[in-house]
């Protein structure tokens, strides 16, 4: 029967949705047991994995941690009251400009360990605490990781602008890399996404590009542009938790 059948697709995606969380928190626990020593200064992005990370950094409270943008009105969890709720001691990049580990989540992990991040909202923040850190180690579950982006997350490349620029980088963007740059709408539809930072971002849905490192770069230039979701020769390691309850390490 039509219920029958409904039953049997909502259990599945339920799941499937049980099977992801469990790979995010295989992945975060991987890397906190294998990168963070006592005492260490760390740097934590944001999102529904970085989460679990969290959790377990919580066991150790010697810690002192680093975060970025608690993004205002975004669902996204907020890193910085979940450290504070585990009760560890948060810092910023004015004391502690160097992170002994930066450990985040991403949206896309390719083969050479280019990521796209930023789906969520933060990217700008994320990247300079990445920068921050003598190791960054990045945490997913196995729907992220991917052979080539693009495969796996759909859409696009968040790009952070300032927000009178948003027209004009759009076309550059379109023009010189093919595809298309689409301002970021908050879920009311109410208006675009605006950063911690005050910008807007674009999610280009880019077609074709070979060179990562190159369309970064070539990206940063045009003038209006903040940053890029392009995690290009950044992360050294990635923690994939698996859908078999294994964790897949890529260096
Ligand atoms: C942040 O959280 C973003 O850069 C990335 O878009 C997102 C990943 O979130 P989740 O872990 O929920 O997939 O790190």
């Amino acid at each position: 029967s039509s219920s029958s059948s409904q039953k049997h697709v909502c259990l599945s995606r339920q799941s499937v949705a049980n099977m992801a969380e469990e790979a995010k928190k295989l992945a975060a626990y991987a890397a906190v047991d294998n990168h963070v020593q006592n005492n260490q200064v760390v740097g934590v992005g944001s999102g529904s994995t970085i989460v679990y990370a969290v959790d377990r950094l919580g066991e150790n409270p010697g810690l002192l941690l680093v975060t970025c943008c608690p993004i205002s009105g975004l669902v996204l969890p907020q890193a910085r009251q979940l450290i504070l709720q585990h009760g560890l001691a948060l810092s910023d990049l004015d004391r502690h400009p160097e992170l002994d580990v930066a450990i985040d989540g991403a949206d896309e992990v390719d083969a050479d360990l280019t990521l796209i991040k930023g789906g969520g909202g933060c990217l700008t923040q994320e990247k300079i605490v990445a920068g921050c850190a003598k190791h960054f180690v990045v945490i997913a579950d196995y729907r992220k990781d991917s052979k080539a982006l693009g495969q796996q997350w759909k859409k696009g490349v968040p790009i952070e602008v300032i927000p009178m620029a948003y027209v004009p980088v759009s076309r550059t963007i379109a023009k010189r890399f093919g595809g298309e740059a689409n301002l970021r709408m908050a879920v009311s539809k109410a208006g675009p996404v605006v950063t911690d930072n005050s910008n807007f971002i674009l999610d280009w849905k880019f077609e074709h590009a070979d060179n990562w490192k190159e369309v970064n770069t070539a990206i940063k230039m045009i003038p209006g542009v903040v940053e890029t979701g392009l995690f290009v020769g950044m992360a050294e390691r990635a923690y994939f938790g698996m859908e078999d309850g294994s964790v897949q390490v890529r260096d």
